[in-house]
């Protein structure tokens, strides 16, 4: 998916050599760990007792330092690991996981402007400017979304609205009346802006809008391609997490191949989900992250759970960074269904390379009651010219695609247009209905 416009020209810290760009990493990892040890944060004391950051010398020395994981920030909940005192702290954002208390991040006013400044960096390689209209579309709150989009697209000087997700009708209709020209939104969002526009009549394809700054969710290629089709844009998808920051730890450019992390501020490795060991470059495992910079809340090291791959290739865009590739998947996203391993992400990219079938789908696993065994449902939505007098052959047909695709048979429900839930952030795809299921 090479893009045909213009997209912005990178700025100095994107486009460094290789070689001065890992000395600048090593020597803010190091500050970053002398900072911790100094601190009187007994946590980070014990974690870091025997290490000398002296002997951080190259990249590779990341591996001498401990993981954080989530847990980690849980169990310090609130502020027990900020750095800074709450005088210094001016904004508080949160990320709710399913069960139990939020993880809870803080930022100085420094941290705040890190934030938009590599945001901005991810809208300017979509070639966002202040000629642009911005509608972002992100829920604002405790959600690092609808603000971290909000201060970026103000940093590259864009005329931000600032609509937040929900009253779908109402962001149609200032998309056309105030000449938007790039939206931000998770894609499930976005495709759900889509399908409301062709029912109020408006045609997007017509309008100015042209770029849509897509995350927060796992996207695969061909749902990318079925947005850009029915919003008329061209899709630069993001990535990020609260933890780390939120949306603006890597990001992609014109060339849409993989999202380029901002190296100088997040430092990315992959390791073996399992043992932990580092992986090379190209093998997919679980994202690291290291925020060495961040003043309230660096994190070393950091379990993202998301699966992914790094790759160095050289960009024709001009920047150095290593790029991660789509997120194939959240490790708590992986289901086990009669000992096969499942992303949702594999049912969507099997499902999105077929025609009769809308981007609409949700994964329900149960248990069979004849053998006590898991069963998984896939349920899709028809396109609209689909006739139910066609429908078991689709079914037959989606069945197959999915066995080849998941090794697995999966029965298949066809659902009419529009009947699937529509999400305003991020899609709930699979429903556990089994009965054992916490
Ligand atoms: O989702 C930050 C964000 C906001 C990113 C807007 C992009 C756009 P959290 O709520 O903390 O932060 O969720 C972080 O979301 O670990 C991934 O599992 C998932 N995620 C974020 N971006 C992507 C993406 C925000 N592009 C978690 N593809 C992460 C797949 C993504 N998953």
């Amino acid at each position: 998916m090479t893009r045909t416009s213009e997209t912005g020209t990178p700025a100095s810290p994107e486009t460094m050599p290789r070689e001065e760009l890992e000395q600048l990493q090593v020597s803010r990892v190091r500050s970053c760990v002398e900072r911790l040890q100094s601190s009187d944060i007994g946590y980070y004391k014990e974690r870091l007792a025997n290490v000398d950051p002296g002997q951080i010398v190259s990249a590779d020395d990341l591996s001498r330092l401990p993981f954080t994981v989530k847990d980690d920030l849980r169990e310090h909940y609130p502020f027990g690991m900020f750095l800074t005192p709450l005088g210094e702290i001016v904004r508080i954002h949160a990320s709710t996981g399913s069960t139990g208390k939020p993880t809870v991040v803080g930022y100085t006013r420094s941290d705040l402007e890190l934030w938009a400044d590599v945001l901005a960096r991810g809208l300017a390689a979509g070639g966002v400017t202040r000629d642009d209209v911005f509608q972002n579309a992100y829920g604002h709150g405790l959600f690092t979304g609808g603000l971290g989009f909000h201060d970026a697209a103000s940093r590259v000087g864009a005329t931000v609205v600032p609509t937040s997700a929900g009253n779908t009708s109402q962001q149609v209709m200032l998309m056309r009346d105030f000449g938007v020209t790039a939206f931000g939104a998770t894609p499930s969002y976005a495709l759900h802006v889509a399908e409301v526009a062709v029912e109020e009549g408006v045609d997007l394809d017509s309008l100015p809008l042209r770029a849509a700054f897509l995350g927060a969710e796992p996207m695969t290629e061909k749902m990318a391609a079925r947005i850009e089709e029915k919003m008329g844009v061209e899709v630069y998808e993001q990535y990020g997490l609260s933890e780390i920051i939120g949306p603006g730890v890597a990001s992609a450019c014109g060339y849409a191949d993989g999202m380029h992390v901002w190296e100088d501020h997040f430092i990315p490795e992959i390791v073996d989900p399992d043992s932990g060991e580092r992986l090379p470059d190209g093998e997919v495992g679980e994202l690291v992250l290291t925020a060495p910079t961040k003043e309230a809340l660096p994190v070393i090291r950091y379990r993202t759970r998301d699966l992914t791959r790094l790759y160095t290739e050289p960009c024709p865009c001009g920047r150095t960074s290593t790029r991660i590739a789509r997120i194939m998947g959240r490790m708590d996203d992986m289901l086990i269904v009669r000992g096969v391993n499942v992303f949702p992400s594999q049912v969507e990219h099997a499902l999105m390379g077929m025609d009769d079938l809308e981007p609409h789908y949700q994964l329900v696993l149960s248990t069979r009651e004849e053998d006590h065994q898991d069963d998984l449902s896939v349920r899709v939505e028809t396109a609209e010219h689909v006739a139910k007098a066609d429908h078991e052959a689709l079914q037959a047909r989606v069945s197959e695609t999915l066995r080849e695709a998941l090794n697995l048979t999966a029965t298949v429900e066809l659902a009419s247009p529009r009947t699937i839930p529509r999400s305003k952030g991020k899609a709930v795809r699979v429903l556990d209905e089994r009965t054992d299921a916490g």
